[in-house]
């Protein structure tokens, strides 16, 4: 009986709400948004979110450090550490001489950033970034001296897509220059793509300024390296070189070009000096 009852009651319920007039109200759909929140007509756009341009704008290096401050690590650039390091394990500091100034880089062979297995990492990691993504080709200069009156040691520095070497010059222990092209700087994969290293007939002498330069072109896969003597660029290195390996091309296919000017040095366990000045990045004709 109980049940006949809410039945009945339970359909009067429904005859009545099907009874009832409906308000004249627009249909909103509160889920149009749920998966889109950023699409047209979601959100009301703020003026602080235009900071980031939708449009990604290219920016070039011209890094001579009269301006920065001595004894301070230069303002637009890393130097990596984490917590094993010493606390001046790694150094890289404005310094002045003869009216010039320039960066001393100290490295204590020490520590390394924790990548995998017993791989050669580097301690000393210095960088800083620009942008050619656009042009996707570019020309990169950098003054380098080894000092004789302090321990020096290997120092390699050039241009990378991330983490991942384009092209570098290697200074070896006994000042023999040598070029990497390709191949990942923290840490070789073991999958040949460590890239390859070229050696050149070229060896520099300590206490002596050195400018090198790199050149870069996506459209033509070209590399080349440069060591200046008295106003002429010797070529140390030139070759095709598919810029977009396949660790720096996105899913997408959209391939990523050099965007890091870096500097290390091994992990070596020896104190390590050296001092860099001008780096410039330039576009290429
Ligand atoms: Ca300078």
């Amino acid at each position: 009986m109980k049940k006949k009852l809410l039945a009945v009651l339970v359909l009067m319920i429904l005859f009545l709400a099907g009874c009832q007039k409906k308000p004249d109200v627009p249909v909103v759909l509160d889920h149009a948004c749920k998966n889109t929140p950023l699409s047209e007509g979601c959100y009301i756009p703020s003026d602080d979110l235009e900071f980031v341009s939708p449009v990604k704008e290219e920016y070039l290096i011209t890094e001579d450090f009269e301006t920065e401050r001595l004894g301070q690590l230069p303002r637009n650039w890393l130097l990596y550490r984490n917590e094993e390091y010493k606390t001046d394990g790694v150094k890289a500091s404005v310094v002045s001489k003869d009216s010039n100034q320039y960066v001393e880089l100290f490295s204590d062979g020490l520590k390394a950033p924790m990548y995998p297995q017993s791989a050669p990492n580097p301690t000393f990691i210095f960088s800083t970034k620009f942008n050619l993504d656009t042009s996707k080709k570019g020309v990169a200069y950098m003054d380098i001296l080894i000092p004789s009156d302090k321990p020096t040691d290997s120092i390699s520095f050039g241009v990378s897509t991330g983490a991942v070497n384009t092209i570098q010059a290697v200074i070896n222990a006994d000042l023999k220059v040598n070029i990497k092209v390709g191949g990942p700087f923290f840490y070789y994969s073991g999958t040949a793509d460590g890239g390859d290293t070229h050696s050149t007939s070229y060896t520099l002498e300590k206490d002596t300024w050195y400018t090198f330069k790199f050149e870069w072109d996506k459209d033509l896969d070209f590399l080349a390296a440069y060591l200046e003597d008295e106003g002429t660029f010797l070529p140390l290195y030139s070759g095709i070189f598919h810029i977009s390996n396949r660790v720096n091309a996105l899913a997408t296919g959209e391939i990523l070009v050099p965007n890091v000017f870096k500097v290390t040095m091994p992990r070596n366990y020896k104190n390590s000096y050296a001092y860099i000045d001008n780096v410039i990045i330039e576009r290429r004709p």
